[in-house]
């Protein structure tokens, strides 16, 4: 059995990023009298770069009506970035992004189990409680013993430094815990710091696992967690994917074969 789960909030928690965040940057570009609006598509691939505030950094080296300077554009970022949080809580608050189908079960699950909860994230701390908050209420935050975000861990996914402090507050081994991720860069950097990682694909990074070898060292892959269903390895049963079926997969994982033998 795993000790503590360790949650990746944007895309694994909830599904943040198209009609949450996104739409929370157009709001601070519409607030900031700027004609810029990232439509869905440039979200996605925007979304290779991890961070609000670098994200923004990214798009305007590529426009010609973004401020020339390098200062410039670092106070304009920072100035839109606090705007885009202040419209991702409002949205938040108004209930447009629910927690993934399936989460609120096994978080109820490893609560029942004594299993740990902790939250590695690259998004700033304001957005997790806000998420937080509008789904689980004044119980929400606390559920989770070790929350790390932005401002915890500077260098953002894939860098492993969220997942290596998470253990470190934590006082747990790697190979106790299990990760939730969704994303590429999640991806790495749990493995980087050696984790498991329970892998549910996102509305954003749906295609990004599909060559094979590209989830290699994953616990497990599949849509989401309120299925047993199309998952790799497959798992034992159809309904959603509960703390037996972590430690079926986790006796099996080439990890701990490894380690064990
Ligand atoms: C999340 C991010 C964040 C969010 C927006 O990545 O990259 O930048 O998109 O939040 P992950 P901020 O799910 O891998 O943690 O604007 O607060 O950065
Ligand atoms: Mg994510």
């Amino acid at each position: 059995m795993p000790r503590a789960l360790i949650w990746d909030v944007d895309g694994t928690l909830a599904e943040t990023e198209r009609d949450g965040h996104r739409v929370a940057f157009n709001s601070a570009f519409e607030a900031a009298g700027l004609p810029w609006r990232w439509d869905v598509d440039h979200y996605g691939r925007l979304l290779q770069v991890t961070g609000g505030r670098e994200r923004l950094l990214h798009d305007m080296a590529l426009r010609p009506d973004a401020p020339a300077s390098a200062a410039g554009r670092e106070l304009l970022a920072r100035t839109l970035h606090a705007l885009k949080n202040a419209a991702y809580a409002r949205l938040v608050a108004q209930g447009q992004v629910s927690l993934r189908p399936g989460v609120r079960e096994l978080l109820d699950e490893c609560a029942a189990a004594g299993v740990r909860l902790a939250i590695a994230t690259t998004t700033s701390r304001s957005n997790v409680q806000a998420l937080l908050q509008a789904q689980l209420g004044d119980a929400g935050a606390p559920r989770f013993e070790v929350v790390l975000c932005a401002e915890d861990a500077p260098r953002k996914k894939p860098d492993p430094q969220v997942y290596r402090l998470a253990l470190q507050a934590l006082g747990l081994a790697a190979r106790d815990a299990v990760a939730v991720e969704d994303s590429p860069a999640g991806l790495a950097a749990a493995r980087a710091s050696g984790i498991p990682v329970l892998l549910t694909r996102s509305v954003y990074f749906a295609n990004a696992f599909q060559p094979p070898g590209a989830a290699d060292g994953v616990l497990a892959i599949g849509d989401g967690l309120h299925s047993g269903q199309g998952w790799s390895p497959a798992a034992s049963a159809p309904g959603r994917i509960g703390l037996t079926q972590l430690k079926d997969w986790l006796k099996t994982h080439p990890d701990n074969m490894r380690c064990c033998a």
